[in-house]
């Protein structure tokens, strides 16, 4: 791929010595401290993190990138929770304007995709208490049983933490009730920042960073697997981003049940938060770079296109990243509200054609990354149409 190569970046003899002490780590395959994350964040230059991002990346990869079919499903729209980055916390005070799907409802989303070849749903949305743990547990039962071949992503530990108190459970017995009811990933949502200098501001009352840890130990525990993500770009400071990488870090060192780590950066529409300017394309960049290098214990970086665009997601893939997420086909809001991409749906043909433009081989995964199809090959109709740049005749 075209990245400076980590060798070149060793021989700069101008390479300011703390940054030249962190590419040998990287080059040994060593982890980086706390420390130097945060030198990375404030010194690093984004040609360098690109060079050892890309050299993980393609250590554990190769030019693999990987894709899935899903669609996003979104109970409500509707939250008592008030954090201020969300388009979805005003709603509470004219409920009337959001919506508020049963079961029924639901499953008749479900059912719109029968024909199609998506294997995942991924289900997220505010917190009202009539979804509680029954209304979940059924949710769950009744999809798997009508398309067992559908994974079933749902939840982040936001709405656990708030059904299984109100159900005077534990989060163990919780988890495990979610468990036998049909539930088998966890998406990474509801981790913003861990911080609490952060999290009480712009939190709204929602579960803390520990407890968000806790109960991705619990299912880790379960034998089963999640996300983790960050929501950065808003008021955190670097060492906010550092603490929470590394609390990350430290629980995949006791469990490894994460399998992605997806950065999400702040949009600024229709939310509390809508004075702050957004992060700009260096520093997104900045950021998937440093996650990778320092979480040297996930084996996937995300980049989730709806939020930040195609063209920076295709650049993403020089700097660390090797998923970017799903077709996504969607009944989805969460992110178009917040100034994301108007109507977050591409096809498989779309995607495969943005990661191949890039030089980089798409493969389409299952939601635990196991191959469902290798596109590098797949030819389309168009392929053979005109790309790029070729001399027009000059009129003398
Ligand atoms: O936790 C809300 C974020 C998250 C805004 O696991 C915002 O595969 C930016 O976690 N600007 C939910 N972000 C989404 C999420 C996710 C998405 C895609 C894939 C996966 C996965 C997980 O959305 C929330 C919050 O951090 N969010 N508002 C906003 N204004
Ligand atoms: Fe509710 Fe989640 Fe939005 Fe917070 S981020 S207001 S918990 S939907």
């Amino acid at each position: 791929m075209n990245a400076i190569s980590l060798p070149t970046v060793l021989r700069d003899p101008t390479l300011a010595p703390a940054l030249r002490a962190i590419a040998e780590k990287v080059h040994r395959g060593r982890r980086i401290s706390v420390a130097e994350g945060l030198t990375l964040y404030e010194k690093a230059p984004l040609g360098y993190l690109g060079a050892l991002a890309n050299h993980i990346r393609e250590a554990k990869h190769g030019d693999s990138t990987y894709f899935n079919r899903n669609f996003h499903m979104e109970p409500t729209n509707v939250c008592l929770y008030t954090c201020t980055f969300c388009s979805y916390s005003q709603r509470i005070k004219k409920r009337e304007d959001g919506w508020e799907y049963g079961l029924d409802d639901l499953m008749d989303i479900v059912k719109t995709y029968d024909d199609q070849p998506v294997t995942e749903v991924h289900i997220v949305g505010g917190v009202l208490p009539q979804y509680d743990v029954e209304f979940y547990s059924e949710l769950f039962r009744r999809i798997r049983a009508h398309r067992p071949d559908l994974h079933v992503k749902a939840l982040t530990p936001v709405e656990y933490h708030y059904i299984f108190k109100k159900a005077k459970i534990t989060y163990e017995e919780g988890m495990t009730l979610m468990k036998e009811a049909g539930l088998q990933s966890m998406p990474g949502g509801g981790a913003e920042i861990f911080h609490p200098e952060i999290r009480d501001q712009i939190a709204g009352g929602k579960c803390s960073g520990e407890q968000w840890l806790r109960i991705h130990e619990i299912w880790h525990d379960l034998g089963m697997r999640s996300n983790a993500t960050m929501l950065y770009g808003h008021i955190e400071e670097f060492r906010h981003r550092v603490d929470h990488l590394d609390k990350l870090r430290e629980l995949q060192d006791k469990t490894g049940g994460f399998q992605t780590f997806i950065p999400l950066k702040f949009r600024n529409q229709n939310n509390e938060m809508s004075h702050l300017p957004e992060s700009s394309v260096v520093e997104d960049l900045r950021n998937y770079a440093i996650s990778r290098i320092y979480l040297d214990n996930f084996d996937h970086v995300k980049a989730y296109w709806p939020m930040i665009g195609r063209t920076t997601a295709q650049l993403s893939l020089a700097f660390g990243v090797d998923d970017i997420d799903g077709t996504i086909d969607d009944t989805t809001r969460i992110y178009s509200m917040a100034g994301a991409e108007q109507h977050p749906a591409m096809s498989t043909e779309d995607l495969v054609k943005m990661i191949r433009s890039v030089g980089r081989h798409p493969i389409e995964r299952g939601t635990l990354y196991e191959v469902i199809k290798d596109w590098k090959d797949v030819e389309f109709a168009d392929d053979n149409k005109f790309r790029g740049y070729t001399s027009l005749p000059v009129a003398r």
